[in-house]
C-alpha cells in the first residue's frame, strides 16, 4: 500500500522511478504522501472547532524550534515503521533521506524549544490549541568553526520549498507603524484616529501540527511580513516615487527577515520591538476576526480565547488588545480592561536581569502612537491602584511602575495585563514570588502559579531512540507512549540483570551510531568504550560551560603529572552557539577548542581524554547525540536556569545528570531521589547571599586552591595559545570582575562531583541502576503533564471528540 502510493507520487510529481530518484525527491514524494493524509484531517479539525464553537488557545511567540518534521509527521500518522522498512528494502539510506529537510530553526534555544514541544503535545492531546509566530526569512544563524573560532553564516532554510507550509494569501491583514494619532469627539465620546502611519501587509503561512495518532491537526501560523501593492502611486516624472517605493518594500521586508540571535540577551534594536508588535498585531486582528465570525460578539472573548505569551516578547499583546476592543469595537475602557485581563496569560522564562526587556519610551512613543498612549493610561491606573489600594506599598510604586525614567517595563506590562503569570519550574517560581517579583506578587497572588516545564516523549524517545522505545515496550507494554507516567513500571526492573544488560546494549548502539555519525560528518573518531559526558546548550556565562572545561583542564593536568592516573577514558562533548556579540562565550569556545586541539593530541592524555566541539549545534544535532549521553550536565549557576529541558531530554535517554540545585534539576533529584542524580554546589539561598552582602572573594578561592592556579595560569601563559592575551577576557572575569557565575567557588564541589562519577561508572551493574530510576521517573517530565496543567488550571479547554 504505502509502497504503491509511493511509487505513484514519485512517477506523478518528478517523472521517476525509485531507482533515479534522488533523496531529495524521495524525501518530497514522502511528505507529499503525509501532506495528502494530513490536509484532510486537517480541514476536518478546523471544521470540529467552529461547530464545537471550543474555547480555543493562542500561543504567541517569537520563537518555534522545530527541527524537522519529517519523522515526527510520519511517526504520528503512524507510518514510521512502514516508510523505513520500504526505503530499506529499496536500499534506500532512510537517514540521508530525512536530512533532506532543513531544520526550521526559528529559535534561539529553551524557549523556542518548549513552544514546538507544547504544540506537539497540544494535538496529541486533541487540545484546540496553535501556535502565532513569525516566518523569518533567516533562522537562528549557521556555526561554522574556522581554526576554532565560531563564524556566523546566514541561515537560509527557505532555500529548498518548505513541505510543510501552505500561504493564506487570503487571511492578510494589515499592520500599521509609526505615524500619529488625531483626537476628537464624536457624540460626546473621545475618539482616536491613527494617521499617516507606514501599512505592513502580514501574510500567514501555516504549518500543520499532527497529533499522535488521532484525527487532531491544530496549525501554527507564520506570519510574513510583505509591503502594500497600493502605497504608492507611480506618477512622478522624475521617478522619485519610484525609489521611494523600494526604499518602502526593502524596509517592510526586514521585519521577518531574520530571527535576532540574543539567547537571554535583551538589546533595544528597533527592529526587533517592530517584530515583535508585527507578531501581536496582526495575530490578534485574526484570533478577533475568527472569533467574531463564530462567536458574533466580542465581549464573550474571554469564554472562547486564551492568549499564552511566551515571555515578554509578545507583551505588547495588551496595549494591542485595548486598542482593538476600544477604538474598533467601540467599548469603554473599563470593559475592555476587564476583557483583556481574563485573556491574556504571561509565562515568564528568565529572571536574570540582563534579559529583561525595557525599551525606551520614545521608540515605544515614535513606532506606535496609539499604542503608547493605552501603555500611559495603563500604567497610570496602576500607579493609582498601588496608592490607594496597597499604602504599604507607596514607596515602591516607582520600581513597579510600567513606565518609569523613560523605559517601559515589558514584564510590569505583561504582570498587570495577564490573569495569570507562570514560571516554568517550581524553585523559579518561587525566586519570582519571593524575590524577582516580589511586590507583583503581593497585589496579584492569585495570579502565580507554578508549571513545571517538559518535553514531548515522542520526538526525545520515541522517534529519537527507537531501541530504546521498543526495549520498553517489550518491558512494560506500550501504554506509556500514551500515558508517559506509566514509564514507573520499570522500576522494578533496575536491579534485573538482564534488563540491565539490554539497557547497556542500547546505549551501546546509539553510542556507536553517534560515533559512526561524528567520523563521517568531520572526521573525528571516538572511543566508544568512553563514557560519554554531554554538555548541550546555549554557550551562556551562567550555564558555565568554563567550569566544565576548568575540570578537563585540571584532569590533564593530573593525567601529565600522573602516567597510570586511574581514570575511565572520557569523551568531553560539547555544542553550543554563542550569541554573535557575546565575547566572553566566543572566548569560552575558543578555550574549549583550543585545549581540544592540545589535550587529543598530547601522549600524557590522548587515550584517557577526549574534547569534542560539535559545530553547529541545532534541534537534529541534539536528537543524535542525546540517546548516546551517559553523563548529562546541567552545572549552571544556582538560581539562574529557569528550567532546563535538555536535562530532562538526556534523563529520558538514560543519562545521569551532574547538576547543580538549580532549574528542573531540583524536581529530577525529587522524584528520582538523591542517590540516582549527582549534585553539588551553591544553593540558590547561598547565591543570593552572596550577592546581597558582597561576601564572595574570588581571588581568595584562586589563592587558596593550587588546582585553580594552575589552571588559571595556563590561560595567560601561552599554554593554549600562541599570545598570552586570548584567553584574558575570561582570566579578568574572574580575577577582576569577581567571578559573576561562582565558577572558582564551585569548582571543588565539581570535581568531587566528578570523581564520583568516574566511581560509579566503573560499577556498571549500580550504574546501569541509577540509568533504568531515571527513565522510570523521567514521565513526568513529559509535555503531555506540563501542557494539561495549562488546559486545567490556566486555560480552560478541554480535549475535544471530533465529529
Ligand atoms: C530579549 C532577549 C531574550 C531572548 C530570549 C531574553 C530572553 C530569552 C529567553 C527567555 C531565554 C530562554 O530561552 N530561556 C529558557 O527558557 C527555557 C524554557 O522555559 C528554560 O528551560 C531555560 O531554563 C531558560 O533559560
Amino acid at each position: 500500500m504505502f509502497l504503491t502510493e509511493f511509487r505513484e507520487k514519485l512517477t506523478t510529481s518528478f517523472g521517476k522511478s525509485m531507482k533515479d530518484a534522488t533523496d531529495k525527491e524521495v524525501f518530497q514524494a514522502i511528505s507529499l504522501m503525509i501532506k495528502d493524509e494530513i490536509y484532510r484531517k486537517w480541514q476536518h479539525t478546523q471544521k470540529s472547532y467552529q461547530e464545537g464553537q471550543y474555547k480555543q488557545v493562542y500561543y504567541l511567540s517569537m520563537e518555534f524550534l522545530l527541527g524537522r518534521l519529517i519523522e515526527n509527521n510520519l511517526l504520528n500518522v503512524g507510518w514510521f515503521d512502514v516508510c523505513k522498512e520500504v526505503l530499506m528494502e529499496s536500499g534506500l539510506n532512510t537517514d540521508k533521506v530525512f536530512s533532506q529537510e532543513h531544520d526550521a530553526g526559528l529559535g534561539n534555544g529553551g524557549l523556542g524549544r518548549l513552544a514546538a514541544c507544547f504544540l506537539d503535545s497540544l494535538a496529541s492531546l486533541k487540545l484546540p490549541g496553535h501556535g502565532v509566530g513569525i516566518r523569518y526569512k533567516y533562522g537562528l544563524f549557521q556555526q561554522k568553526m574556522v581554526n576554532g573560532y565560531q563564524v556566523e553564516l546566514p541561515d537560509y532554510w527557505l532555500k529548498d520549498e518548505y513541505m510543510w507550509e501552505t500561504k493564506r494569501e487570503e487571511e492578510a491583514v494589515e499592520v500599521r507603524f509609526g505615524g500619529t494619532v488625531e483626537v476628537y469627539y464624536e457624540e460626546d465620546n473621545l475618539r482616536f484616529k491613527h494617521v499617516d502611519y507606514e501599512r505592513v501587509r502580514a501574510v500567514p503561512y501555516d504549518v500543520p501540527i499532527v497529533g499522535y495518532q488521532n484525527e487532531v491537526v491544530n496549525t501554527l501560523r507564520l506570519w510574513s511580513a510583505e509591503s502594500m501593492n497600493n502605497h504608492f502611486h507611480f506618477q512622478s516624472p522624475n521617478g522619485h516615487d519610484y525609489y521611494h517605493y523600494l526604499d518602502y518594500k526593502r524596509s517592510v521586508e526586514q521585519i521577518s527577515e531574520f530571527l535576532y540571535p540574543d539567547d537571554s540577551f535583551y538589546e533595544g534594536k528597533i527592529l526587533r520591538l517592530k517584530q515583535q508588535y508585527f507578531l501581536v498585531s496582526a495575530g490578534l486582528q485574526n484570533i478577533i476576526k475568527k472569533h467574531k465570525q463564530t462567536h458574533h460578539h466580542i465581549k464573550n472573548l474571554p469564554n472562547k480565547i486564551a492568549i499564552q505569551i511566551n515571555d515578554t516578547h509578545p507583551s505588547l499583546v495588551v496595549p494591542e488588545l485595548m486598542r482593538l476592543l476600544l477604538d474598533d469595537e467601540g467599548l469603554g475602557w473599563d470593559e475592555a480592561w476587564a476583557i483583556t485581563t481574563s485573556t491574556v496569560a504571561y509565562t515568564n522564562h528568565t529572571t536574570l536581569n540582563e534579559a529583561l526587556e525595557k525599551w525606551p519610551e520614545n521608540m515605544i512613543r515614535d513606532l506606535f502612537p496609539r499604542i503608547y498612549m493605552i501603555i500611559e493610561e495603563i500604567n497610570e491606573r496602576f500607579c493609582k491602584q498601588i496608592w490607594y489600594e496597597h499604602p504599604s506599598l507607596r514607596d515602591s510604586i516607582a520600581q513597579m511602575a510600567i513606565i518609569s525614567y523613560g523605559t517601559v517595563h515589558m514584564a510590569h506590562l505583561a504582570m498587570v495585563g495577564s490573569f495569570s503569570i507562570n514560571g516554568v519550574a517550581k524553585l523559579h517560581t518561587t525566586i519570582l514570588k519571593k524575590q524577582v517579583m516580589k511586590p507583583f506578587y503581593q497585589i496579584f497572588p492569585e495570579r502565580f502559579n507554578n508549571k513545571t516545564n517538559g518535553i514531548t516523549h515522542r520526538r526525545w524517545l520515541l522517534n529519537v531512540n527507537p531501541e530504546l522505545a521498543s526495549l520498553i515496550s517489550s518491558t512494560i507494554g506500550n501504554g506509556w507512549i500514551q500515558e508517559p507516567k506509566k514509564l514507573i513500571q520499570l522500576l522494578p526492573f533496575a536491579n534485573d540483570s538482564s534488563f540491565q544488560n539490554a539497557i547497556a546494549n542500547v546505549k551501546q548502539k546509539k553510542k556507536e551510531d553517534f560515533a559512526a555519525y561524528i567520523h563521517g560528518k568531520y572526521g573525528i573518531v571516538i572511543d566508544t568504550t568512553s563514557i560519554f559526558d554531554v554538555h548541550i546548550k546555549r554557550l551562556h556565562g551562567y550555564k558555565r560551560q568554563l567550569l566544565n572545561i576548568f575540570h578537563i583542564l585540571h584532569l590533564y593536568q593530573l593525567c601529565r603529572e600522573n602516567p597510570n592516573l586511574p581514570m575511565t577514558p572520557r569523551t568531553f562533548i560539547f555544542g553550543a552557539k554563542a550569541a554573535p556579540g557575546y565575547h566572553f562565550a566566543k572566548n569560552v569556545i575558543k578555550l574549549i577548542t583550543a585545549a581540544a586541539e592540545k589535550i587529543n593530541s598530547d601522549p600524557a592524555s590522548r587515550d584517557k581524554i577526549k574534547i569534542v566541539f560539535l559545530e553547529n549545534y541545532n534541534v537534529s544535532l541534539a536528537e543524535r547525540i542525546i540517546p548516546a549521553a551517559d553523563v548529562s550536565e546541567q552545572i549552571s549557576t544556582a538560581s539562574k536556569e529557569a528550567s532546563g529541558t535538555g536535562n530532562m531530554k538526556l534523563m529520558m535517554n538514560g543519562a545521569l545528570t551532574l547538576g547543580t540545585h538549580d532549574g528542573a534539576n531540583v524536581e529530577i533529584k525529587e522524584m528520582v531521589g538523591p542517590e540516582n542524580i549527582f549534585t553539588f554546589g551553591l544553593t540558590s539561598e547561598e547565591v543570593f547571599d552572596y550577592q546581597e552582602k558582597g561576601t564572595y572573594r574570588a581571588r581568595d578561592v584562586y589563592n587558596s586552591d593550587q588546582r585553580i592556579r594552575t589552571v588559571m595560569d595556563q590561560l595567560v601563559t601561552r599554554f593554549f595559545s600562541k599570545d598570552d592575551v586570548e584567553f584574558k577576557h575570561i582570566y579578568y572575569s574572574l580575577l577582576k570582575r569577581n567571578d559573576e557565575f561562582f565558577v572558582l567557588k564551585d569548582f571543588d564541589g565539581y570535581v568531587e562531583a566528578q570523581q564520583l562519577v568516574d566511581q560509579t561508572y566503573r560499577q556498571q551493574s549500580i550504574w546501569l541502576k541509577k540509568s533504568i530510576t531515571n527513565i522510570a521517573h523521567s514521565g513526568k517530565f513529559s509535555s503531555d503533564r506540563t501542557v494539561s496543567q495549562y488546559a486545567n488550571e490556566i486555560w480552560g479547554i478541554h480535549p475535544v471528540t471530533m465529529s
